[in-house]
């Protein structure tokens, strides 16, 4: 693994200011059958890994709470929130073929994107260096009056939106690095130049959305930037993809917070995708996105859990982010981008280039 020195922070927060991390048994509530690949053994293997003698004593637990209805309402439609809400204390609701709840799902919804926002709200006032929202469900499927796709509020979205109305937030970088679309992300957004949303997905894929056409509407015209994706692509190539697309965005951008969707079907193993991505790679990716929140916005980065479906992938991946986010790991991206393929990064690039260049200068 490719290590670079321990870097100074450049953040001017305090010394050993703490990353955060999100965690909740109440996550592991939520349950759609046991054979569903979005499952509570996804945080069970997780939350054991932080116990490991490595990992014990190095995160701040972010203090979880219900979001507020006027919260869920910065992104959700009020009678899709209360039917939810008649979703709680019965034992099985359809919502969508990928998507059910349980009796005890709304209550994890709703504390998902709290503790997403109070995580948020604890990096943007420097009492956390970083967090990690490791919480379920997941939420960038999630549209304003629809569950969709494991997703029933659209965590990220009411993170930003929360940092924007609540803590007055200005611009913000949503990374959205999970194997599928972050539809409801992108929709949340689409006419708003204050966000900037961009997503690596596998393409065409689940749920159809991301064609490097959709660049934003209207005054957010520019402000999506989708990087479809077919199969194949492994560590190299997303930092490769990173450091030629992402990094002269979003430094151009010049956002205030970065928010990541960080899923874990990207994984080599992953049953559901067709990515090849490592742990290695995972920590590479977070290290980039750290390096561009140094050069922004003092290193403010909080991410969220989405997908992952390989158990223990997923485990080893989370645990080598958060070695990174916490600065006991200095994995260095430029190093990885070098070996990528280069006509799998170059066909992507210049496909991007043929619409963004007319929004990005520096791409
Ligand atoms: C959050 C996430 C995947 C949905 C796949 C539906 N959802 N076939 O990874
Ligand atoms: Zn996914």
């Amino acid at each position: 693994m490719e290590k670079r020195p321990m870097g100074k922070s450049t953040s001017g927060l305090k010394e050993g200011t703490p990353t955060g991390i999100v965690k909740d048994t109440r996550y592991m509530d939520h349950w759609m059958g046991d054979y569903h690949p979005e499952c509570p053994q996804r945080l069970k293997v997780i939350y054991d890994m932080l116990e490991e003698p490595d990992m014990a004593g190095k995160f701040q637990e972010s203090p979880r709470r219900f979001a507020d209805k006027k919260e869920l309402l910065l992104v959700h439609a009020g009678y899709y929130i209360d039917t939810l809400a008649a979703t709680s204390g019965i034992e099985y609701t359809y919502l969508d073929p990928d998507t059910q709840t349980c009796a005890a799902s709304y209550d994890a919804a709703v504390l998902a994107a709290g503790g997403l926002c109070e995580a948020i709200s604890r990096v943007w006032s420097g009492k956390l260096k970083n967090a990690f929202a490791l919480v379920r469900p997941p939420g960038h499927h999630a549209e304003r009056a629809q569950a969709k796709g494991f997703c029933l509020f659209n965590n990220v979205a009411i993170g930003a939106r929360y940092a924007q109305e609540t803590l007055k937030a200005g611009r913000i970088l949503i990374v959205d690095w999970d194997l599928h679309h972050g539809n409801g992300t992108q929709h949340s957004f689409e006419e708003d130049p204050t966000i900037l949303y961009f997503s690596t997905h596998q393409f065409p894929y689940y749920p159809g959305t991301g064609a490097h056409t959709e660049v934003g509407l209207g005054k957010g015209r520019g402000f999506t930037v989708n990087v479809p994706l077919t199969i194949g692509y492994g560590d190299a190539e997303y930092l490769s993809l990173f450091e030629r697309v992402l990094k002269p965005v979003a430094l151009e951008f010049k956002p205030e917070l970065i928010l990541v969707s960080a899923g874990f079907d990207i994984y080599i193993g992953d049953p559901l995708g067709g990515m090849n991505v490592t742990p290695t790679g995972f920590a590479a990716m977070t290290r980039a996105i750290m390096d561009l929140a140094a050069e922004c916005c003092a290193g403010k980065v909080v991410l969220t859990l989405e997908g992952g479906y390989d158990l223990y992938g997923e485990r080893d991946s989370v645990r080598e982010v958060l070695k990174e986010l916490a600065g006991l790991n200095n994995t260095d991206p430029t190093a990885l981008a070098g070996s990528a393929m280069q006509e799998m990064v170059d066909s992507v690039v210049a496909r991007v280039k043929t619409v963004h260049g007319a929004y990005w200068k520096s791409l």
